[in-house]
This record gives structure tokens, C-alpha cells and sequence, in this order.
């Protein structure tokens, strides 16, 4: 029996997971879960989802792991995109706390009340002007250090990098920021999309 991954196909959160599943080559039992569905409805009925969102990455014995980039670091473990060194593997973690904390509560959030209809209520223009000056911000922390480094954490490609990847590469397309300003991150972004294995937010498994 494989691992079976609880994510919502539109969603970076349960992308990330995708992603770094698709990377390590690792097979798996997806179930896709959108906003407003039954199917999710009885996911929470069913008490399948531990802290009450997606993604939920259930292992074989059972075990159901919530939180996307806590599930991006059990799966990483033991692997080259955990680094093996206690300082990279600090700023591995340091970029995901980042990415959970000033990232995706403002590139998320703007694409969010952008795309998601249930949200529009919420994007009124002081709101999304603010979040699109602190999405520029938050950009260009990862621009500066990508201006000097190819990765984020450590010489090769990390579990930050998927961390970061996911709401980054979506960043202009669904949450309206200008991307032409940040070439190094651009650059990197390019880079991820090249490695092998790697597959699109929309290359759902099924
Ligand atoms: N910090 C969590 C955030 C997860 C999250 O907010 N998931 C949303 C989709 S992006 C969700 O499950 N929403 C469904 C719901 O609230 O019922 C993570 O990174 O996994």
C-alpha cells in the first residue's frame, strides 16, 4: 500500500507536496479536494484532516501528517533535499518559517481574493493594495538572496526551495504582482521548473 495525499489541486499548500512527492519519485493515492465540495465537507466530517486543512499526507501504518511544510520535511528526511548540515539545514527551516509567516499570508492571500469567488467580498482595493506593496517586500527578500545564490538554503536545491516555489511561481498569474522586477527570482524559478521529475500545479496525478 502506497502513502495517500489529501490536497486541494488549486492550492500552493498542497502543491508544494505534490511537487516534492513528483521529485522523489515517490507513488502515491491522491485525493483532490476543492473548496466548497462535498467531498470536503465529509473529509471534515470524517475527521481525515487532523488540523482542519489540506494537505494531509497519510502514511502506511496510518499515521496522518498535517501542515505542508512539516510533510515537505518528512519527506525530505534522509535526502539531499534535507542538507546534512546543521547551519543549511537552520536556514532551510528559517525559509520555510518565512514562507509560512510573511509569504504565503500575503502572495497567497492577494491570489486567493482574487480567484477564489467566495473571498471576493474581502478584496476591497485598500486591501489589495496594501497586499500588493507587502507582497514586493516579502519579493525582494528572496530576490536580494537570490541575487548571490542559486538556492535558497544551500549549494544544491532544498526543501525551502519547494516551500517557496510554490506560491512564488504563481505569484503574477494569480495573485497580480510584478515579476519583471525580480530577474534573480525569475531566474530561479526557471531553474526549479528544469529539475527532473518536476511537475506543474495543474499535472494532478489521475
Ligand atoms: N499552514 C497550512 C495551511 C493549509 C491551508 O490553509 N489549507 C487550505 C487550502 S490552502 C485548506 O485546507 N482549506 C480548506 C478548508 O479550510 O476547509 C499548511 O501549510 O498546510
Amino acid at each position: 500500500m502506497s502513502k495517500t495525499l489529501y490536497s486541494m489541486p488549486s492550492s500552493g499548500n498542497s502543491y508544494k507536496v505534490r511537487l516534492m512527492l513528483a521529485l522523489l519519485n515517490e507513488p502515491y493515492t491522491h485525493i483532490g479536494l476543492e473548496y466548497e465540495t462535498t467531498g470536503l465537507a465529509e473529509a471534515h466530517a470524517l475527521g481525515a484532516l487532523p488540523m482542519g486543512k489540506l494537505p494531509v499526507l497519510v502514511l502506511e501504518d496510518g499515521t496522518a501528517l498535517p501542515e505542508s511544510n512539516a510533510i515537505l520535511c518528512f519527506l525530505a528526511d534522509g535526502t539531499p533535499w534535507m542538507p546534512d548540515d546543521a547551519v543549511s539545514r537552520a536556514h532551510a527551516l528559517g525559509w520555510m518559517f518565512f514562507e509560512q509567516n510573511r509569504h504565503e499570508t500575503v502572495i497567497a492571500v492577494r491570489a486567493a481574493l482574487r480567484n477564489y469567488p467566495s473571498r471576493a467580498h474581502l478584496a476591497t482595493p485598500e486591501r489589495m493594495a496594501e497586499l500588493l506593496d507587502a507582497g514586493h517586500a516579502v519579493l525582494q527578500v528572496m530576490e536580494a538572496h537570490l541575487a548571490d545564490n542559486d538556492w535558497l538554503a544551500a549549494d544544491a536545491p532544498s526543501v525551502a526551495d519547494i516551500a517557496l516555489y510554490a506560491y512564488t511561481h504563481m505569484a503574477e498569474s494569480q495573485g497580480g504582482f510584478e515579476m519583471k522586477q525580480f530577474p534573480a527570482i525569475n531566474a530561479w524559478l526557471a531553474r526549479i521548473a528544469a529539475l527532473p521529475g518536476y511537475v506543474g500545479l495543474k499535472d494532478t496525478p489521475e
